[in-house]
């Protein structure tokens, strides 16, 4: 029996096959990929303005320039996302227009406001710590530029996580009350947030069951939200903070702590663009991106000046 190329494709992912830019493969998989990938690139962008709110108010030098090294992180993580969408066919430019025209989405986490100081620890310790949950099974993804260039941001990552995790843990310890109710307050925040990062409940995640399949996703959205609620209800204790989850609690026989379900119908409120921030978020990459044209206009008419001189 003649087997098509979609049997053969899916075969060879199936069987852990890694696909490459100059391979054949169905559209519905690369527009899928392009589709995750350039979400993840927006987000990585887009996710420098919570924090880039705080680099001229850290309150030491210490605290500035690892700040300025965790930013300028997530802008180069950006950039080789935006690299793995192009060997997929798709225009930087255009990636950026449906982002500014709210075509393409972009971490819902991102559009919540960073209000203090702590801010900026709890999400080194909880956005970046989630993020990484989810980073380091990419790097078994089939896509293999996407796959190799998650090896390098979760490196990166790992220390995003590890610095706002040792932010706290010091505030905490060595601060007054008023530093540590800060921090719980920033907690508070964020914690829902954060949950919501992995995605709709399994039920409601349409992309799941096919992106699994192919290998795009490694794990589900509820199986890495539930490990990352694991790994944070211990991390919490040592820090000293609470989780805000009156339900959070240690369940011996599933062997995972049982929480709270963030609120969905805020979810798709965010995702809907409709969230505190979304506006400006977006009003800032509209601003950089047209504030710099004259840039793209040079580079463009420089390149093409020295296609002339090759040419002729
Ligand atoms: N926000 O069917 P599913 C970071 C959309 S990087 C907004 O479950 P999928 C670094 C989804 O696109 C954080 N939209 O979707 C950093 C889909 O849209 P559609 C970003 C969301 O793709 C740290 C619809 O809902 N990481 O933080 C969200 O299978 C600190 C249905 O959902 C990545 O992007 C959401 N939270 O699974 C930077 C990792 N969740 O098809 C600065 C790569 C879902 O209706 C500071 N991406 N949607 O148009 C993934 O692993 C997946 O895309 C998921 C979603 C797991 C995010």
């Amino acid at each position: 029996q003649i087997q098509s190329k979609e049997d053969v494709f899916d075969a060879y992912v199936a069987h852990g096959g890694r696909v490459e830019a100059s391979h054949w493969m169905p559209d519905a998989y690369r527009k899928t990929l392009i589709r995750q990938v350039s979400q993840h690139a927006h987000s990585e962008i887009v996710g420098m303005l919570p924090e880039a709110n705080w680099l001229i108010s850290a309150p030491s030098l210490e605290r500035k320039q690892i700040l300025i090294a965790k930013v300028q992180d997530e802008a180069g993580h950006g950039l080789y996302l935006y690299s793995v969408a192009e060997t997929l066919g798709a225009k930087r430019k255009d990636l950026t227009d449906a982002l500014i025209d709210g075509r393409a989405k972009y971490s819902s986490v991102f559009n919540y406001p960073s209000l203090t100081w702590a801010d900026v620890g709890t999400i080194g310790w909880l956005v970046d710590g989630a993020a990484i949950l989810n980073q380091v099974t990419l790097c078994e993804t089939s896509y293999g530029p996407y796959a190799r260039a998650m090896i390098r941001i979760c490196r990166e990552e790992s220390f995003h996580q590890r610095q706002g995790f040792e932010a706290l843990y010091r505030m905490f310890a060595e601060g007054t009350d008023a530093q540590r109710s800060m921090i719980q307050d920033s907690i508070n925040r964020w914690w829902a947030p954060s949950l919501m990062m992995f995605g709709p409940p399994d039920t409601d995640s349409n992309n799941s069951a096919q992106s699994m399949k192919w290998g795009i996703k490694i794990k589900t959205n509820d199986t890495l939200r539930q490990e990352f609620v694991n790994t944070i209800a211990k991390q919490s204790r040592i820090i000293g903070v609470t989780i805000p989850d009156p339900s959070l609690k240690w369940c011996p026989v599933s062997g995972n702590y049982v929480f709270t379900q963030p609120d969905w119908e805020e979810f798709y409120e965010v995702i809907g663009g409709r969230g505190m921030c979304n506006q400006d978020r977006l009003e800032n990459i509209r601003r950089a991106r047209d504030d710099n044209e004259w840039v793209m206009d040079a580079a463009e008419k420089y390149e093409a000046q020295q296609g002339n001189y090759a040419a002729g």
